[in-house]
């Protein structure tokens, strides 16, 4: 069971609140300073290492003896010219293929176990409204088709720019925003076929580099899994997992199967406990969260539990015990609760107690489905 975590200093949530929630054993990480396309310094892997997985003098003084493992790193972000199959923003992509491979093999001697990416275009995860308000007081991340259906990435980047809505987008930095219109361009005429050239063009170099580092690739769905401003995404549905396996195959080339990410799709949303089944073996992490559907395409994140939402997650939990997973999961956003959002506001779906409450909701389901009694001697 993992836990992300943004860094010192760069997370609301600390190492030990991490330690207090009970059955976590992962931290989940990045180095978030870091642009797609730049490598990872050694050091600077194991020095973030080292804090995640050791105990300060003072946490040992007060007799902490639990610690965490740092296996899972997410993301490690692909850059827009491996993509596009085309130097932008400054960069080739065999440039941006090397420095990937470069940070793969340094993650791999520090010890990672799995690096998670996703490869959708321009943008990561996408939502109108970050902190919409539910019935009991809370807040949640929100999704309203319409506004993104009407706006154009133009009108987006200038909304972000005035800080309308409190909007911004993960990975959206305001330094990153100067980059957007040569890449809004760039993705002109850019076809779903000339993703899936370009991302196996990725995978036949980087996926025997993971081989020899003892690195496990897992891709994450795009959220929402559905093209949006009209550029091409193609890690939306079951076919399109099964295509982008087939691109390389390989037991070090799977998936993230974020089953939240994947649900968005109100078509897809029943399916997710037979994908869990259908792609088992090739599922090296896990994000298990639920959402509601409200009509129109629109969505509001929930709690974990399944009658809270869309999403099956007893059904998805009882699939992966079933198939005897031994890979990462981790409860995915959370809203935002117990005044959180005034006291000591969260990144938007990253606030600690929703997030432990999925925690536990996902190991109570797991325990059900996956104890084994002591057998009995008589
Ligand atoms: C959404 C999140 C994503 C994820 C990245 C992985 O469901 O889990 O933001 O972290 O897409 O690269
Ligand atoms: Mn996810």
């Amino acid at each position: 069971m993992g836990f992300r975590w943004y860094g010192e200093g760069n997370d609301t949530v600390t190492l030990d609140h991490i330690r207090q929630i009970p059955g976590v054993e992962t931290v989940v990480w990045s180095l978030h300073h870091k642009q797609a396309g730049e490598v990872w310094e050694q050091a600077e892997i194991d020095a973030e290492m080292a804090r995640i997985t050791g105990l300060s003098d003072e946490a040992r003084a007060r007799g902490v003896t639990r610690t965490l493992d740092a296996d899972v790193v997410e993301s490690v972000n692909v850059h827009e010219s491996i993509k596009l199959g085309r130097t932008v923003l400054g960069r080739s992509r065999d440039e941006a293929i090397e420095n990937y491979v470069t940070t793969i093999r340094r993650l791999g001697r520090a010890g990672v176990k799995v690096v998670c990416y996703n490869f959708m275009p321009v943008f990561d995860w996408l939502r109108t409204d970050l902190w919409h308000p539910l019935p009991d007081g809370s807040t949640a991340l929100y999704f309203e088709r319409a506004v993104v259906d009407r706006m154009t990435p133009e009108g987006l980047i200038a909304d972000m720019e005035a800080g309308a809505h409190g909007l911004t987008l993960p990975g959206w930095e305001p330094e990153r925003l100067a980059g957007f219109a040569e890449l809004n361009a760039a993705y002109v005429g850019v076809t779903h076929e000339d993703m899936y050239a370009n991302y196996r063009y990725f995978l036949d170099v980087v996926v025997p580099a993971c081989e020899e580092a003892g690195v496990k690739l897992g891709v994450h769905p795009d959220d929402p899994p559905f093209d949006v401003f009209g550029w091409p995404r193609v890690v939306s549905t079951p076919d399109d997992l099964q295509r982008v396996l087939d691109l390389h195959p390989s037991p070090n080339h799977g998936l993230t199967l974020c089953l939240g990410s994947f649900s968005a799709n109100p078509a897809q949303a029943p399916l997710a406990a037979d994908t869990v089944r259908r792609f088992a073996e090739r599922i090296h992490f896990t994000h298990v969260r639920n959402i509601k559907h409200l009509g129109d395409g629109d969505f509001t994140e929930v709690g974990h539990r399944a009658c809270e939402g869309d999403v099956d997650t007893v059904g998805i939990m009882k699939a992966y015990a079933e198939a005897g997973y031994t890979g990462y999961v981790r409860p995915d956003h959370g809203r935002h609760l117990w005044d959180e959002n005034t006291t000591n506001k969260p990144r938007p779906g990253y606030g600690l107690y929703d997030r432990a409450l999925g925690v536990q909701y996902l190991l109570g389901v797991w325990d059900a489905f996956h104890h084994s009694p002591p057998s009995r001697t008589s």
